[in-house]
């Protein structure tokens, strides 16, 4: 199943078809962007007319017009001050000894035993903002907690989590403290939302570990990080910027967005914060490190909203996919056939590859 792909460029001839229908700014009777439902509308031409008809505020029209076009937002999502408080003493003394130490540097999923971390994720501000933005009910499905800046090189989440239809992921990043040049900001390149949405595939790699072959994605992370770096440093057009938030305060990612974390200036500081990676409803939900898209074999997950913690269908154009559990599938073209193999991906086969190449001589 080919991904929809933003190489198509702004020339696609079906894009063009679309934007030829409402480029003026009356609202067409036949066709509006919550009509063409598998592409999120902000990746269409929105006039004020569409989004009025959607019944946005002025205010809100300005956080989705900047988001279409930059791929963020930076927004004030109504946290309380003792909420934002408690969630960074929980990480706190899960990531800190006693001597004060830095024991761990991220914690996952935090939410489902820290209540301010778990408030955090299902901001009201955010759902609302979200909605908005997608025109889908909003998902939060995982949280991650740093105490100090990640470091993380330049990378698009669509590495790691991905939707079919495309786009409808993003990331809700928000300070726990503030945040300035020392102690590891955030990076975005702003507009970089409209490159490619790059899987191993594309550098030569296989997501999947198929019988017969040794390494799948995550072996070959690295060279996605060089090859990124190569790209976005060689790309026009595209500006980074170093987002210093106040305590707080938040950026919205969308999917594709290129972002990193900086270098840590002054190792004595602290950087707490958090992400909540939000999907949207009526999509299935992927892995592409772990998946080969291109020719129908997904890394699919099995999420649970964390509003409810009920888990949320995998859903193929109104279509739900029986997933028992995340895993490796085959989906025929029709989108009509599911295979689970995830045996392939299970964790004993892993195991069981890695040790024969270390006991093998010669391999590595
Ligand atoms: O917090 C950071 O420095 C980056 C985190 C990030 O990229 C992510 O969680 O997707
Ligand atoms: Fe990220």
């Amino acid at each position: 199943m080919p991904s929809r792909d933003s190489r198509n460029g702004p020339d696609h001839p079906i894009k063009s078809i679309v934007r030829a229908e409402y480029e003026s700014d009356t609202l067409p009777d036949n066709l509006e962007p919550t009509l063409v439902p598998n592409i999120p509308w902000t990746e269409l031409p929105l006039t004020e007319a569409v989004m009025s008809a959607a019944g946005l505020d002025a205010p809100m029209r300005e956080i989705v017009r900047h988001y279409a076009e930059c791929g963020y937002a930076i927004i004030d999502p109504e946290i309380s001050e003792a909420t934002i408080d408690s969630a960074m003493s929980a990480v706190h003394d899960l990531c800190f000894d006693k001597r004060g130490e830095l024991v761990r540097n991220r914690i996952t999923d935090g939410w489902k035993s820290i209540p301010a971390v778990r408030e955090i994720a299902i901001s009201q501000k955010v759902t609302a903002i979200l909605r908005a933005l997608y025109q889908r009910e909003p998902i939060p499905f995982q949280t991650l907690n740093f105490p100090v800046g990640t470091q993380q090189k330049t990378h698009s989440d669509t590495i790691h989590f991905s939707s079919f239809p495309p786009g409808f992921m993003c990331g809700v990043w928000v300070a726990l403290e503030d945040v300035d040049e020392a102690n590891g900001p955030l990076h975005y390149y702003s507009g970089s939302h409209r490159l490619p949405t790059f899987e191993m595939y594309d550098i030569g790699k296989s997501g999947v570990l198929a019988p017969g072959e040794e390494s799948h994605g995550a072996d070959h992370y690295g060279r996605y990080e060089e090859f990124i770096e190569y790209y976005i440093n060689n790309q026009q057009g595209i500006e980074r910027r170093e987002v210093h938030l106040k305590k707080g305060e938040a950026l919205i990612w969308s999917a594709n967005l290129f972002h990193g974390g900086n270098p840590i200036l002054d190792p004595r500081r602290t950087r707490f914060s958090q992400v909540t990676h939000f999907y949207f409803n009526d999509c299935m939900y992927y892995t592409p490190l772990l998946s080969d898209s291109y020719i129908g074999r997904f890394y699919l997950r099995d999420i649970a909203d964390i509003r409810s913690g009920a888990r949320v269908p995998n859903i193929f154009n109104g279509k739900s996919l029986p997933l028992k559990a995340s895993g490796l599938h085959t989906i025929s073209p029709l989108g009509d056939t599911l295979i689970p193999v995830s045996r392939e991906q299970s964790f004993f086969k892993r195991l069981a590859e890695t040790a024969y190449r270390m006991l093998k001589p010669g391999k590595r």
